[in-house]
């Protein structure tokens, strides 16, 4: 155990520990005062703008008070207030203004004589005014971004004779203020809300209408004006609007250009080498190599130290080879058909992780870039790359995600198509899950596989769903580079300065099918006619060089086979590896976790009594030295049960989970726990976190304050998802082995809609990718009169999924229980006691690798008298229990036994109990199968040779088509040597979990009890 706490020290330098504490701290502080000064602003300006002095014309510096509340935060203000400030009738005074620009009087556009303005000046200023607000809101919708043209709408002939894209869809009634011809000359003052100007505070209306046309409806579509914040909108126009903004030096074209080479240089050889092979290539879309280089350049400058992406398999081998640098001869290799030479049953090709670390040669910084491993289940991974980052910055001490991102990589129809995007993206701001804000760069190609948009969406765009958290959505016309440059450079520097989510909209075409094998015209005919005409951005982009000779056609040529010479040379040194390694494809390595240590020994999992005595004393106490916490009554009497127990040297269920998370953060073990409802427990047991009864936020949690040099504590109720949650977690796990990650589900059965987390990452992941990872999987579970949905945990579909042999009993040895956990996917366990409990949790750090635990965990049995274990249970020598034999009088003499009823889980209590009132304890032996899987063969043979006489008897409370049994019966067979034969006593098949009828479940029960007991 003390060798897990080791590899935490040696994995974190002592700065980053101590940052890490601090941040514990620092974290809860901000909380408590961000919410105290809100909740001041949202008291002082509720009342109505009709009801406050201002009306009355007496207050101005009132007024100024509450526009500087609404700029910090507009839900400060009154809703009428803040409809008024959003006009922009108010122009604070000049210290006010949040720009200071554009100050000039209306007064200065009336001509020789000044005076007062006119109505027809002021109606001509608010119409300008509002074209400006119309092209910010929706100028996108006009916006030339499709490279097909499928979408693109037609210009107009404005009053000036100039083509404009601008239409009544963006500007509404307000096209009606395209004055006449002679107004274009007309100069008109611009408001503080646009930039357009730059050091002009007015403009000829022409130009305000070019400028304007030129921001928002050329090859950039910025969506953005939904955002609540003004600072942010403000922030976002400065950097669409302000002339000039879009330029680019000689060097950074010349740099786009080489960028592009090699992106489709790369496409271009695997189609000329492995023709007939799927790769999911990029043809159409390559500007999204660049796109990405140049997010990872801008961010690395702005102090990004580590990027970790996901993404699906559009363009993948591209990134690996050419984002993250990956050795080509590697990605060649995956072609070749070779075995592998580690062990795994591997995966496609575009579906693996990779890890580098290397120099960022445009920002001279070392950088880490990691690809997270994804099943073919499209945004599946977004969870898991969110969980990770998140334990990245945290191992870090990097509280405001300044030096650990996460970028996400969708296809169009996946993005708007797959609930956990939406999942995801909920997580993006809560405190205990976010990463501090995520670029999402969707590679729009207009298509599906085989289906258009229109009937894969009913949103406008396939972006829409970022609209739910304010993440402002640019949307780009991807054959022009310079236009997805500047995207993708502000939406680096809006993630630096608001940590907030951005989404990049590449619009692009999709040149070949699905895969290279399939034929796009049979299902996109007039589509892909269009597309055999374009030429490539590559090609276009050259020629825009060339001709404003910034290179020479022959530079051009040179880059290119430049590249195809390195892609030849790899391509040569490829076919001298005989093998591929798994190991080169691992997205989260665990430097230093496995060096030295045995593979089959597991670590002590008792601890001495005093650590009981210290951690239960604390887990039973209000927060020390604050008599004014004021706790709920009810709590108090439940720490005050707590104490008795624990000086009765007795543990409950949520004293013996707290016994195992404290001796393992004592030990140096980071814990996190997270889940709908986790903090209290959804059955009202656990009680980590307490509540001040009169003050807001204002919170305790013993198990963070048990020693002063433990590991951090982290309990999280999580947002209503099981899916995006799931696979944070176990993003959260694949980080650092030397920490305890739970999930929690509400009941057992919610785990169902993270179906896909459990069937593609944690149960094979391992297998697929050679990733280890060490989540628990807390699920309610257990018959209790409660109705189908909360009653089983499906344990039959964890147990299904288990990789041992039925048929094959393995070598029996003092290894033999660490072998089998060494050899599985994963762990499957119903434990009965609070002791096997803590010993459970505790092995999942005491083992020399990692394997998930999928727990069934009581309800009924939180507070059963009888499911308590003592101290002497969990003290130094003791370990965890696979079997529980009987230890009454039949265990004792197990001769005069006539009948072993084997079970597992809650029902062994229904069973003792039932036993107890037909007398029958020397008769009948009731033996727990705590851990089912990998399924204790050795101690199940004992148990059979001790009661020679007995019959046999699996007893389960699921029906017979669920629960362990159609995973144990093989089993037993084979621990017996198909010697003996075992019975089932139980429910018979049935489609539903359970009955909805308190009264069948009853009838149900007892028929169970009396077949089980029956002799
Ligand atoms: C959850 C899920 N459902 C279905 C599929 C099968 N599938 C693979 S690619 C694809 C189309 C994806 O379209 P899009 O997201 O636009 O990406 P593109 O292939 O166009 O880059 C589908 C339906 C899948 N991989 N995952
Ligand atoms: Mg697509």
């Amino acid at each position: 155990m003390h060798r897990a706490s080791a590899t935490i020290s040696t994995t974190l330098t002592p700065m980053s520990r101590r940052n890490f504490l601090i941040w514990m701290q620092n974290a809860n502080n901000r909380k408590l005062i961000r919410n105290a000064a809100a909740a001041i602003w949202a008291r002082k300006y509720s009342s109505a703008a009709l009801n406050e002095q201002f009306v009355n014309g007496t207050s101005a510096a009132y007024v100024e008070e509450i526009y500087n509340s609404w700029l910090r935060d507009p839900q400060s203000v009154h809703t009428s207030w803040d409809a008024y400030f959003r006009t922009n009738q108010y122009s604070g005074p000049p210290n006010l203004a949040p720009m200071g620009r554009n100050t000039m009087p209306l007064s200065a556009f009336m001509g020789a004589g000044g005076g007062a303005p006119d109505e027809k000046t002021i109606d001509d200023h608010l119409a300008v005014q509002a074209i400006i607000r119309s092209y910010q809101s929706r100028g996108h919708l006009a916006a030339d971004l499709d490279p097909l043209g499928i979408k693109t709408r037609e210009t107009t002939v404005s009053k000036d004779g100039l083509q404009r894209r601008a239409n009544e869809d963006v500007l509404r009634q307000h096209t009606s203020f395209f004055f006449g011809e002679n107004d274009m000359e007309r100069k008109f003052k611009l408001p503080s809300t646009t930039f357009i100007g730059g050091e002009e505070s007015s403009l000829p209306l022409k130009d305000i209408l070019s400028r304007l046309e030129n921001v928002y409806c050329n090859k950039i579509g910025v969506e953005f004006m939904f955002i609540n914040s003004l600072d942010q909108c403000n922030w976002i126009r400065k950097r669409f609007e302000t002339p000039g903004v879009m330029t680019f030096s000689p060097e950074q074209k010349r740099l786009i250009l080489a960028r592009l080479t090699r992106a489709t240089g790369f496409e271009a050889f695997l189609a000329k080498k492995y023709s007939s092979e799927k790769r999911f290539g990029l043809e159409g879309c390559e500007m999204m190599i660049v796109a990405l280089k140049e997010i990872i350049d801008v961010s690395t400058d702005l102090g990004v130290e580590s990027v970790i992406m996901g993404m699906p398999h559009r363009g993948r081998l591209n990134t690996l080879a050419n984002v993250c640098r990956k050795p080509l001869e590697q990605i060649f290799n995956q072609f070749a058909g070779l075995e592998a030479a580690d062990d795994g049953s591997g995966d496609v090709k575009y579906h693996l992780g990779t890890y580098i670390e290397r120099l960022n040669r445009v920002t001279n910084k070392n950088i880490r870039l990691a690809v997270v491993a994804n099943p073919s289940h499209l945004e599946a991974v977004d969870p898991v790359v969110q969980g990770k980052t998140r334990a990245e910055q945290f191992y870090r001490g990097d509280q405001e995600g300044k030096k650990v991102m996460s970028i996400l990589l969708h296809g169009d129809a996946a993005f708007c198509g797959q609930g956990v995007v939406y999942e995801t993206m909920h997580l993006s701001d809560l405190p205990d899950y976010t990463t501090h804000g995520t670029i999402h760069v969707v590679a729009n190609n207009q298509v599906g596989f085989t289906t258009d948009p229109r009937f894969s969406r009913s949103s406008p765009y396939c972006t829409d769903v970022a609209r739910v958290v304010n993440a402002p959505i640019f949307h780009v016309n991807a054959d022009d580079p310079e236009a997805v440059m500047h995207v993708c450079k502000v939406a680096a520097e809006w993630r630096a300065t608001f940590h907030k989510d951005v989404v990049i909209d590449l619009v692009c075409y999709r040149r070949n099918g699905h895969n290279e094998i399939d034929e796009p015209m049979f299902t996109q005919p007039l589509m892909y006619q269009k597309i055999r005409k374009m030429k490539n951005c590559l090609d276009l982009y050259a020629d825009k060089l060339i001709a404003e000779g910034t290179v020479t056609g022959d530079e051009v040529k040179s880059v290119a086979a430049k590249y195809e010479k390195i892609c030849e040379e790899a391509f040569e040194g490829a076919k001298k590896e005989t093998h591929i390694k798994y190991k080169d494809w691992l997205d989260s390595p665990w430097s230093g976790f496995f060096e030295g240590k045995d593979p089959l020994l597991v670590c002590q999992t008792g601890v001495k009594e005093e650590t009981l005595v210290h951690i239960g004393t604390r887990f039973s106490q209000p927060p020390p030295n604050a008599a004014e916490f004021v706790i709920h009554r009810g709590l108090l009497r439940i720490l005050a049960a707590r104490k008795a127990m624990v000086d009765e040297k007795q543990v409950d269920w949520a004293l013996g989970e707290a016994m195992a998370f404290g001796t393992l953060l004592k030990e140096g073990i980071h814990v996190r726990l997270s889940g709908q409802d986790v903090e209290r427990g959804t059955f009202s047991h656990r009680h980590h976190v307490l509540h001040h009864q009169l003050v807001d936020k204002a919170t305790y949690n013993s198990l963070q304050h048990l020693y002063p040099d433990q590991a951090p504590y982290s309990v999280s109720n999580s947002s209503l998802s099981e899916y995006a949650v799931l696979g944070f977690e176990h993003g959260y796990s694949m980080t650092n082995p030397n920490a305890l990650v739970l999930w929690e589900g509400q009941f057992g059965d919610f785990a169902n809609t993270a179906q896909c987390i459990i069937d593609q990452f944690i149960s094979s992941g391992q297998a697929k990718w050679v990733r280890q990872s060490g989540l628990v999987m807390l699920l309610p579970h257990g018959m209790e009169g409660m109705g189908p949905e909360h009653s089983s945990g499906r344990v039959e579909r964890f147990l299904q999924m288990s990789s041992d042999d039925p048929d094959y009993f393995p070598p029996e040895s003092d290894e033999f229980a660490i072998r089998q956990l060494h050899d599985i996917n994963w762990i499957v366990a119903n434990c009965t006691t609070p002791a096997n409990l803590f010993h459970i949790l505790r092995r999942q750090i005491a083992l020399p690798f990692r394997k998930p635990l999928i727990l069934m965990t009581p309800k009924s049995l939180l507070r059963h008298p009888e499911a308590r274990s003592s101290f002497c249970d969990m003290v130094e020598g003791t370990e965890f229990q696979r079997i529980i034999p009987d230890n009454g009088p039949a265990g004792e003499n197990p001769d005069c036994v006539k009948k072993v009823v084997f079970c597992s889980g809650k029902v062994y209590y229904d069973l003792t109990k039932a036993r107890a009132e037909r007398e029958l304890e020397n008769e009948v032996a009731i033996v727990r199968l705590e851990q089912i899987s990998p399924f204790p063969f050795d101690l199940i043979k004992e148990q059979g040779n001790i009661y020679k006489n007995a019959e046999l008897i699996w007893a389960q409370e699921e029906h017979k088509n669920q629960g362990p049994w159609p995973y144990v019966q093989q089993r037993f067979l084979t621990a017996f040597n198909h010697g003996k034969d075992i019975r089932y006593a139980g429910r018979p098949c049935g489609a539903s979990t359970a009955t909805g009828s308190k009264a069948q479940h009853n009838r149900e029960l007892n028929a169970l009890l009396n077949d089980a007991l029956s002799i």
